[in-house]
């Protein structure tokens, strides 16, 4: 689908009409399963579907890390191939298939910047950073895109709590916000002007540190590939995917709520609390199920993407709120 340039921002959800993706996704899994395309496609994507970067990335010695079992997904669990060549990412385009275009993102050197409302502003190398947060884990979480397709996958990392710990906000901060690298030489996604780059997400403080809300570098056991958001990322899996903001080079803190990229361009489909829930559904489709990449049947969409029991407590009395756009 072609971009409609007097508006923009209804190309990732209108052609994402859970359908239309579907079936184009589907008819080249079903040829995958019968056997020729395979062959062709799987030549291609090659044995580093995973991003040609994760072998000599610097830090390759942390991964696999161990597997933290308290997070199991409890679904199956979606193959590699799809997870690293099906991505939003519209710094490099407003498509799923950017992963090759992905690979120009130099992920070293990669500064990470701690700033606002904090003890002490500090820019911090990547490396020196992983070394910071001690042992990484794996967890395996599910991933609902506001799109309605769905994944489950292995991610490496830590704890976010870790990392605001390390950044020392001051009692007065309330949120932090996230924010994307820029450099619209090399990710074209960034020429286009009607997107309000850089991509910005934010959570508050309780929610940052909940012990659901991950700083992912890696999945499938792999330093994080350039186009699942290398080389860190946030993984937020009882909020839509648009959260699980990419490649950040800064994290602010602040006592005013953000206002994210998606919410930016139309805030009367995304919000800044963005949970999932099968019962409110997005203004030009249901969020009532969902497609797990890779399978052929549609399955229900749960509160919370299933996880209630770690985060409902964080919304308790906040009614007036639109908890779940
Ligand atoms: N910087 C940035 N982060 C982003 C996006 C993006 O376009 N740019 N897309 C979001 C959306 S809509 C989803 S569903 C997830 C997709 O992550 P994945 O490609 O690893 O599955 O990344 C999120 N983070
Ligand atoms: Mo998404």
């Amino acid at each position: 689908m072609l971009i409609k340039r007097t508006r923009g921002w209804e190309i990732p959800e209108n052609r994402a009409t859970p359908e239309g993706v579907w079936l184009d996704r589907r008819r080249l899994l079903k040829g995958l399963a019968a056997g020729p395309v395979l062959t062709g496609a799987a030549a291609m994507l090659g044995a580093g579907t995973a991003g040609a970067q994760a072998a000599t990335d610097p830090s390759a010695g942390l991964y696999p890390p161990k597997t933290n079992m308290r997070y199991r997904g409890e679904r199956a669990m979606t193959p590699e191939d799809l997870a690293t060549t099906y991505n939003n990412f519209y710094e490099f385009g407003s498509h799923k298939n950017i992963w090759r275009a992905a690979q120009v993102l130099p992920i070293r050197p990669w500064t990470v910047t701690f700033d606002g409302m904090v003890e002490k502003p500090q820019s911090v190398a990547i490396d020196d950073l992983l070394n910071a947060m001690g042992p990484l884990e794996q967890r395996v979480y599910r991933h609902r895109c506001v799109e309605a397709w769905s994944m489950t996958v292995p991610w490496a990392g830590f704890p976010m709590k870790r990392l605001v710990g390390y950044a020392k906000p001051l009692g007065s901060a309330k949120y932090v916000t996230m924010q994307t690298f820029q450099n619209p030489d090399l990710a074209s996604g960034q020429k286009q002007y009607w997107y309000p780059w850089p991509y910005v997400e934010g959570l508050t403080i309780a929610e940052a540190t909940n012990e659901l809300a991950f700083m992912a570098t890696g999945i499938y056991g792999k330093p994080m590939p350039a186009q699942n958001g290398a080389p860190i990322r946030l993984v937020t899996p009882w909020k839509y995917g648009f959260k699980c903001i990419k490649s950040i080079v800064r994290f602010t803190f602040t006592d005013k709520r953000p206002v994210s990229f998606w919410e930016h361009l139309q805030a009367s489909e995304y919000g800044f609390w963005a949970n999932v829930n099968p019962e409110v559904p997005h203004p030009r489709w249901s969020q009532a199920t969902e497609q797990p990449l890779g399978e052929s049947e549609r399955i229900p969409t749960q509160l919370y993407n299933g996880y209630g029991e770690f985060v409902a407590d964080l919304y308790k009395g906040m009614d007036g709120e639109r908890l779940f756009m």
